[in-house]
């Protein structure tokens, strides 16, 4: 196969990352060719994942990849949170539509998860650890969530100028 071409991340704050998406219709030819894209758009930016979102389409498509070697895509489409434990814990976290900014939100410790595979089989996923981080931080983004709405209105003020400065400034080089 060609090598997928890249789709352009939104940046925080722009406001399209606040769309909420509706459910995939059909998982068909075209659904694959933008998992393929997504794949590609996420492992060129080293990120585990990737929600559509992110790209402008608002569907309900999230990629992963939690591993090392980066050999273990995993793609989510219509996923469901059927359970999440009621253990949370804080952990550090980044995101691609916000670079170079990281801090701690409190997630599920473990959850589990029904969605679509690549070829529209219905999954149930169990996870902990950082693929459950992951999936909570993804389900958001489908939600038009993004991770820095859990913390203060006083960071979150910060971030979004920091952000809109860096992004005047990439335009004007
Ligand atoms: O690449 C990513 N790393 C990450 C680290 C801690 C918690 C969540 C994430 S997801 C992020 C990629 C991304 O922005 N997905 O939406
Ligand atoms: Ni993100």
């Amino acid at each position: 196969m060609n090598t997928p071409s890249l789709l352009g991340i939104l940046c925080y704050p722009d406001p399209r990352l606040h769309t909420v998406a509706r459910p995939v219709a059909a998982v068909d030819e075209r659904l694959r060719g933008l998992i393929d894209r997504m794949f590609a758009t996420m492992y060129d930016a080293n990120g585990i994942g990737l929600a559509a979102t992110q790209v402008n389409v608002h569907e309900r498509l999230v990629v992963i990849d939690v591993s090392e070697e980066r050999n273990q895509p995993m793609v989510l489409i219509n996923p469901e949170i059927e359970w999440a434990s009621p253990e949370k814990r804080k952990g550090e976290e980044g995101c691609l539509s916000v670079p170079g900014i990281y801090d701690g939100v409190e997630r599920s410790v473990a959850v589990r998860v029904r969605a679509l595979d690549r070829d529209g089989q219905s999954r149930l996923i169990e996870a902990e650890g950082m693929l459950a981080v992951c999936i909570q931080h993804e389900m958001d983004h489908l939600m038009g969530k993004v991770f820095v709405e859990y913390l203060s209105p006083l960071k979150q003020g910060r971030i979004k100028s920091k952000l809109v400065k860096a992004q005047r400034e990439a335009l004007r080089s």
